[in-house]
């Protein structure tokens, strides 16, 4: 399988699929398509063959799937024994449920706070915070939601949203680099998770390597 994904410190949609491949140890190859390049679109439709030309894409033998979500159900799918998603039906609908609202939603989070791996939190990110009533309820939505699944993992004392780290914990960990990049205040039990998320195998390779890329997109520093 080959797995072509964009700028690891910019792309998250990139990271999702990347995570799961990598923390449930299955082969693939990677490429890298680097964006906002003159020939960036004309390299993605080269490989996508759709007029969508976005990134990521999976390749498997004649398959070609577009879109983060799609390929993470088609190894779920293809890899069924290894459980991407939680085992039992009410917790694979929860972590659907979620990982589609993060698909679809929190517009305000994504077009405030780009991915930017290599960004620190300032002081003055408190304030553009304060003065954006949607980005703050798109952070409250998303600590509400960590919150009421943690808590019912305590007595389990495993650290993910579903106990195991599944496909759900893969679409939030962006979110959890963006919190820190932009220096978000988050209740305990979420600072925890982040912390365990950062932690994470996978996360740490992705982390290190996307430190290392020295392209910088204008447009995505805030
Ligand atoms: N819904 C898509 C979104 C993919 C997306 O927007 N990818 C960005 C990179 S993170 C992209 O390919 N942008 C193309 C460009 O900027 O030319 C998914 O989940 O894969």
């Amino acid at each position: 399988m080959l797995l072509i994904i964009a700028n690891k410190n910019y792309s998250s949609w990139s990271m999702r699929p990347w995570l799961v491949l990598k923390h449930f140890n299955i082969p693939f190859q990677e490429e890298t398509i680097l964006l906002k390049k003159q020939n960036t679109r004309q390299q993605i439709l080269e490989y996508g063959k759709n007029p969508l030309g976005t990134l990521p894409i999976l390749i498997d033998d004649d398959l070609i799937i577009q879109d983060s979500l799609a390929i993470c159900e088609y190894l779920a799918d293809i890899y069924s024994q290894l459980n991407l998603w939680p085992q039992t039906l009410k917790q694979k609908a929860q972590a659907r449920s979620i990982v589609a609202q993060m698909h679809s939603s929190f517009v305000h989070l994504r077009q405030n706070y780009n991915m930017n791996i290599k960004r620190q939190s300032k002081p003055n990110d408190k304030t553009i915070r304060e003065d954006n009533s949607k980005l703050d309820a798109d952070i409250k939505r998303i600590e509400q939601i960590w919150t009421e699944l943690l808590i019912q993992n305590t007595q389990e004392n495993k650290p993910y949203l579903f106990g195991d780290f599944s496909i759900a914990d893969a679409f939030f960990a962006p979110v959890v680099t963006r919190f820190y990049s932009y220096g978000v205040d988050i209740n305990k039990a979420c600072q925890k998770y982040m912390q365990d998320i950062i932690n994470t195998p996978a996360v740490k390779a992705w982390i290190n390597l996307a430190k290392t890329e020295t392209e910088i997109i204008h447009e995505y520093e805030v």
